[in-house]
């Protein structure tokens, strides 16, 4: 690895990912390090033509795969046909192009609902393929899963070096702030700042019962550099916050609604669903290289994501 010249294509490069990855590389810059963000404006990845031209234009070394629909468990309901097949088409051109261009490292990006439904908790890396994902999000979970198999495919084959990261809930700024198509925290931020405006309740879908660990967008970031600068399996790898982080939607949308100290309290909405009741990870992997890597608490996190809101609403995906 040294000290080669990389040139590092990231896809995806404007969304909430993204955006964090380009902050902390400005914060940990490296010499031999060239990034290059893409958004769909350089061209739509569903489309393999376009996938190659992009690839044979910046000619990259190494690749951080972030590009996918993605979207929030009510989206995910209603559209699991679409996140199957968009995210299986961007992921097969990504992961080709990488092949036939002779990328040196792919890390790619999945995700903890992945995992089966029913399983012994916590859920580690071992357990990608044990069984069937929740109802909630099955396209998205086969069409993540399915990296995990072309990593392991291409690498047996021609013996590639394309590997995968697993987040948990990942939040912050440049989030998608959209209240049917995002998910939960920068949707309660956005309703809280609509409540605050209104002078009106918190409305929480669902019972607040659901237990989710969450990491801020920028850890996140730092762990991916990580990832592409020192982990050299293809095996993937969780990365989350430590299991006793892990909170229910209640104590999240407290948290909200104390950052903009709302005064007319929270309601729940038992009509909307509650989706996987829990997806608890364990993130020992991790912790086996990162011993004393230190996640910003959830409270600050939050408080700073609800900063940005107010300050960017103008800009802000919603
Ligand atoms: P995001 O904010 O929605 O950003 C998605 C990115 O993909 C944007 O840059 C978008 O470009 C690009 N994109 C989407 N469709 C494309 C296409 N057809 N061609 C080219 N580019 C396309 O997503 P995110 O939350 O940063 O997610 C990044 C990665 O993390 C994804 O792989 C996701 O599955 C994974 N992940 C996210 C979470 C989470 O809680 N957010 C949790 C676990 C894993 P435009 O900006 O031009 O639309
Ligand atoms: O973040 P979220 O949409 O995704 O929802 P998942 C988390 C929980 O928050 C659910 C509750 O129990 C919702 O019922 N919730 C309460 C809300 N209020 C709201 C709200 O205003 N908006 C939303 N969105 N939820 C997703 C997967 O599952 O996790 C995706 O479907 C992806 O594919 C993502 O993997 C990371 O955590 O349930």
């Amino acid at each position: 690895m040294g000290s080669e010249k990389k040139i590092i294509l990231v896809t995806g490069g404007s969304g909430l990912v993204g955006q964090a990855i380009k902050q902390a590389k400005q914060q940990d810059p490296r010499e031999n390090e060239t990034f290059i963000f893409l958004s769909s404006k350089d061209g739509d990845l569903k489309d393999p033509a376009a996938t190659q031209r992009i690839f044979e234009r910046y000619k990259p070394t190494h690749v951080i795969h972030l590009a996918a629909m993605v979207g929030g468990l009510f989206n995910n309901m209603k559209h699991n046909l679409d996140f199957l097949r968009n995210n299986i088409l961007i992921n097969d051109n990504v992961l080709q192009s990488s092949y036939k261009l002779g990328v040196k490292k792919v890390v790619s990006c999945l995700s903890t609902c992945v995992f089966p439904d029913k399983t012994t908790y916590p859920i580690d890396e071992t357990m990608i393929h044990n069984g069937p994902p929740h109802s909630s999000n099955f396209g998205y979970s086969y069409a993540k899963r399915l990296i995990d198999v072309q990593n392991h495919a291409y690498h047996q084959q021609h013996g590639c070096h394309f590997t995968a990261v697993i987040p948990t809930n990942v939040f912050g700024a440049y989030d998608n702030f959209n209240l049917e198509d995002g998910h939960v925290i920068p949707g309660l931020i956005h309703k809280a700042y609509i409540a605050k405006k209104e002078g009106k309740p918190l409305v929480v879908y669902g019972s607040g019962k659901p237990l989710r660990q969450f990491i801020y967008s920028i850890d996140l970031a730092k762990l991916f550099l990580f990832v592409l600068r020192e982990y050299e399996e293809i095996d993937p790898i969780i990365l989350s916050v430590d299991e006793s982080s892990e909170v229910s939607i209640g104590q999240v949308a407290q948290i909200i609604a104390d950052a903009f100290q709302l005064e007319h309290g929270i309601v729940l909405d038992s009509t909307k669903a509650d989706g996987q009741y829990k997806k608890t990870a364990s993130n020992k992997k991790l912790r086996g290289y990162q011993p004393d890597f230190q996640f910003m608490p959830l409270k600050d996190a939050i408080e700073r994501t609800v900063q940005w809101f107010n300050l960017n609403y103008n800009i802000a995906r919603k």
